[in-house]
């Protein structure tokens, strides 16, 4: 009998999976492929860097403020250029949105087979966990460009996203990537560098024990939220905050609840940013079979005002969703 190891060596890297999913999809250019591939490096050197932030003296503050007036980390900075230096040569990359940046960046590039794409991120998200060595996360999200976007891109709906998800710094370093009509995940493997997928067409479970809110600004949330709060902690679920949207969206997506940042009295309009936070994290979640809204309708349909608009969320399981809608 002939033995084979064959099987044990056959894994799925990221390359691999959405090359598969544009093939089916119709659209075998490689294109997006070539973008994820690319966001798949930034989040390799982004990990290393993070590994290494301590013995290289990277933590801290930057000693400027970004601008949206929050005090900027050195590791902010660092991502934000890593990811801007590398998608700005990206073919097919013609319009950058960065939580770091003002305004929105153009790069010159004609597009593997004319595609082009409008890419958005979070480089560090939940960076206020760096200084403790907590989970932190990369947030992306791509559109597909139609028109020239020279100067006047038109900021898109989240509904429009072609892709989104994030990396988690944690435990280990892994990527959650929605297309249409799938979630996977994919851990990075430091021995060869690749990131392999674990887990395919996740679908996050229809309840949850935990809701994942800062509770110390219940006093000013509005009184639907307050109420909700209350039932939950009645019924005997769990309360877990991270700190990092990332990290605790991850969570529920895996094991089921909901995660919430309402209108408060510092923050009336909510503290997180529509275009590289709460899309990406809405589609997530929606292609996993979960509910994403503001409190006043869907996020993916919010159309937006401006690249840092901000904007409550409620996002999770969709019967815990679906209650805590019913007493807004
Ligand atoms: P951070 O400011 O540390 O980057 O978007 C920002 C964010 O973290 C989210 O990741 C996190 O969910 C939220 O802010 C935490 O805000 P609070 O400290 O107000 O709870």
């Amino acid at each position: 009998m002939s033995v084979s190891l064959l099987d044990s060596y056959e894994t799925v890297t990221l390359e691999d999976h959405t090359l598969e999913r544009e093939a089916e999809s119709g659209d075998p250019t490689g294109a997006l492929s070539w973008v994820l591939s690319s966001l798949g490096v930034c989040a390799r050197m982004i990990s290393d860097t993070l590994r290494r932030a301590r013995l290289e003296d990277v933590l801290g503050t930057a000693g400027q403020q970004n601008v949206q007036g929050e005090e900027q980390q050195k590791l902010d900075v660092i991502a934000n250029d890593i990811l801007v230096q590398r998608l700005r040569g990206r073919d097919g990359v013609v319009v950058l949105g960065s939580e770091e940046d003002e305004t929105l960046l153009y790069a010159d590039s004609t597009g593997l087979g004319q595609e082009r794409f409008a890419v958005f991120f979070d480089p560090l998200d939940g960076s206020g966990n760096l200084d403790v060595a907590g989970g932190v996360g990369t947030i992306f999200s791509i559109y597909r460009v139609l028109d020239d976007p020279r100067d006047d891109y038109e900021l898109r709906p989240g509904r429009e996203q072609l892709a989104a998800g994030y990396f988690l710094y944690g435990s280990s370093t892994l990527l959650v990537l929605a297309t249409e009509g799938d979630v996977s995940m994919f851990v990075l493997d430091p021995a060869v560098g690749t990131f392999t997928r674990v887990l395919t067409g996740i679908r996050i479970p229809s309840r949850g024990n935990v809701y994942s809110v800062n509770e110390a600004n219940l006093a000013t949330f509005p009184d639907g939220f307050k109420r909700y709060i209350g039932a939950c902690r009645a019924s005997g679920a769990s309360a877990r905050y991270a700190g990092a949207m990332v990290a605790d969206v991850h969570r529920v997506l895996l094991k089921g609840g909901i995660f919430l940042y309402p209108p408060t009295a510092k923050a009336p309009s909510g503290k997180l940013r529509l275009m590289y936070e709460c899309n990406p994290m809405a589609k997530v979640v929606k292609e996993a079979g979960g509910l994403a809204g503001t409190g006043h309708g869907e996020i993916m349909d919010v159309v937006p005002a401006e690249l840092h608009q901000r904007v409550p969320v409620i996002i999770g399981s969709p019967e815990n969703v679906r209650e805590l809608l019913a007493g807004l």
